[in-house]
Parts: structure tokens; sequence; C-alpha cells
């Protein structure tokens, strides 16, 4: 296991090594991601100072309105991952339609992400993040990002918070980089991180219960209770999900009779959370399946969403399948 205080940039060399027929592609995908996220973290901490905040006034792929600092990340992100080169294609949650790139030509990756997850807690100060998940390109066109989430090569998250912190699996297991602004680097906060095999905590927003179309649910939260659970839902998936990684317990998105598919998105939202949890020693589905067994069928496509410890995810699929 790494040694705390590792750098991220050595961490992800050292993970190369591992591998000898590797090219050194996947290193310099991920330390692009890393040098985009350091300058979005940059913006989201001045938000409140640099006027960044507020609507800016353009509504996007989701027809929800765009605040400026989700055009900012989504620039940012587009620029470092294409200019590294390593990249076929992105997709981002901010564009209809996915970039190919010139540069990334002959790249053997394509990478979608949430650029800044949460976005509509930015004026309150709540913690937000980017997601992002890495898929080996398979062919000439979207086909590359019609692939379940166990083909995932790499995924992982940036949440800005309390702290910064760059969470990210590679297939061997998920590890937690905490930033620190004074020499600007990622360093090895949480080695080897495993999810609670139970915990006290349930995250789902219960103001929607009456209109869950997941007939048990309701009685498997209201079991949660009687467990002496207690509830935390902050209302920003990456915030939600990373409590539920370290303290274990479970987070969810349902189905609605609104949201037939429930809100989040399987490529840039479900799948790579899910596949950080399982690597993590959790489980996920959507009620019906694994998540990470999902196959895609449009970029943007909603599923409904349960992530968590094994206990509470294997007693919820008790309650609703
Ligand atoms: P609701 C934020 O807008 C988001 O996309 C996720 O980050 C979060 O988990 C969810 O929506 C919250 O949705 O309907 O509970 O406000």
């Amino acid at each position: 296991m790494a040694e705390k205080g590792m750098d991220l940039n050595r961490f992800i060399l050292e993970e190369e090594r591992k591998h000898p027929s590797a090219s050194g592609s996947l290193s310099l995908a991920l330390m692009a991601l890393e040098s985009a996220a350091k300058i979005i973290a940059s913006h989201v901490r001045m938000a409140g100072l640099a006027d960044v905040l507020g609507q800016a006034g353009k509504v996007n792929v989701q027809g929800e309105e765009v605040q400026k600092l989700d055009e900012l990340s989504n620039t940012v992100m587009l620029q470092h991952l294409l200019d590294s080169g390593q990249f076929y294609a992105l997709a981002s949650e901010e564009l209809n339609e996915p970039v190919y790139s010139h540069k990334g030509k002959d790249a053997k990756y394509v990478i979608a992400f949430d650029p800044l997850d949460g976005s509509s807690n930015i004026d309150v100060n709540v913690s937000i993040g980017t997601i992002f998940s890495i898929h080996r390109r398979i062919g000439d066109s979207v086909e590359n990002f019609l692939q379940e989430g166990y083909k995932q090569v790499a995924a992982g998250y940036i949440i800005y918070g309390s702290s910064v912190m760059f969470v990210l699996t590679t297939g061997n297991g998920v590890n937690g980089f905490t930033y620190d602004p004074a020499v600007g680097m990622f360093l090895l906060s949480h080695p080897d991180i495993k999810i609670p095999e139970k915990g006290k905590i349930y995250s789902i927003n219960e103001a929607n219960a009456h209109k869950w179309t997941d007939e048990g649910l309701v009685r498997y939260i209201d079991k949660l209770k009687e467990e002496g659970y207690t509830s935390r839902y902050i209302g920003s998936m990456v915030a939600d999900v990373h409590r539920t990684l370290i303290k274990g317990g479970m987070f969810g998105y349902p189905a609605d009779r609104k949201n037939k598919s429930g809100k989040l998105r399987l490529l840039y939202e479900a799948a790579p959370m899910a596949y950080i949890i399982k690597q993590a020693g959790g489980r996920s589905t959507t009620g019906k399946m694994d998540i990470l067994d999902v196959k895609p069928e449009d970029i943007h496509q909603r599923v409904p969403v349960f992530i968590g410890s094994k206990k509470e995810i294997d007693q919820l699929l008790e309650f609703i399948s």
C-alpha cells in the first residue's frame, strides 16, 4: 500500500510501473485531470469573492440554468483533456454531443465527465464536485461511450469542500488525495479506502417519497429508522456519496412518477460512483440490476441509483426487487 503523504503524480507513475506493458497514456490522462482539478478548485474557492456566482443566463442540455462556474469548469476540463492528447473523445454533462479530439485522434481512451456536479449548491457554499469516467476507445463514434460501467479503466471525483480531495480508482482499490494549496499538490491522505460493511446513515430526498415508484422503498427507509439510522442529505451527489464511502450506509436517488428513470446520469454520475464504491467493497444497484452492468443507450441516459455498504444495499433489495 502506498505511503501517506505521497503526491498524486508519484502515485500515478508508481501504479503505471506495476504494468510493464503500460504506454504511460493513462498516467498522462490522469495528470491532465489533476491539472484541471487544481484550476477548478481555485475558481470554486474564489467563487464567493470573484462575483462568479449567479446564473449565466443560459440553459444546458439538462434544461437547467447554467451557473457561470459550470461553464468555466467545463471549459477548463475540455482545454486540459484535449491538450493532453490522451483522449479520442470527451463527453460532458454540459454538451449535447461528444467532442472528438484532433490531437487525440490515435488515443486509447475516452472520458465522460460532469465538470461541476451539484452546482445549484454553489450559492450556499455547499461541497460540490467533478466526476469522471475513463473507458478504452473501442470504435470511431458514440459506441465508445455506450460501454457498461464494469469496463471502466479509471473513475473518480474531486470534491471541493472544507478541503479539496481527489478520489481515484484505476481498478486496483480506491485512494484519496487531499490538496495542499501551499505546495499545489494532491497528497495521499486516504490510502486504500474501504467502505464500512454497514453504516448508520441513509441519504435520500424523502420529500419525493410520495412519488417513488419502487414499491417497498418507503418500508425499507422505515426499517432503517427503526434500526436507529440517521438521515443526511446534502443534495450534492459528490458530497453525499463521499460521506457514504467514508462512513458507510446508503445513498439513493430513486425513480419517481415525474422522473421515470430517476435524475442522475449513468455515464458520468452513477457508473463512476458505482465503480469507486465497488472497488471500496460496496454495492450499487438501479433496483433491478447492478449499475455497473447497465449497457448505456444514450450518453445522457438517467438511471435510478442506490449506492452504499453491502448490508444496506443487500437489505434494500429484499424490499424492492
Ligand atoms: P434533488 C445536483 O443538482 C444533483 O444533480 C446531484 O448532485 C444531487 O444528488 C441531486 O441532483 C439532488 O437532487 O432533486 O434531491 O435536489
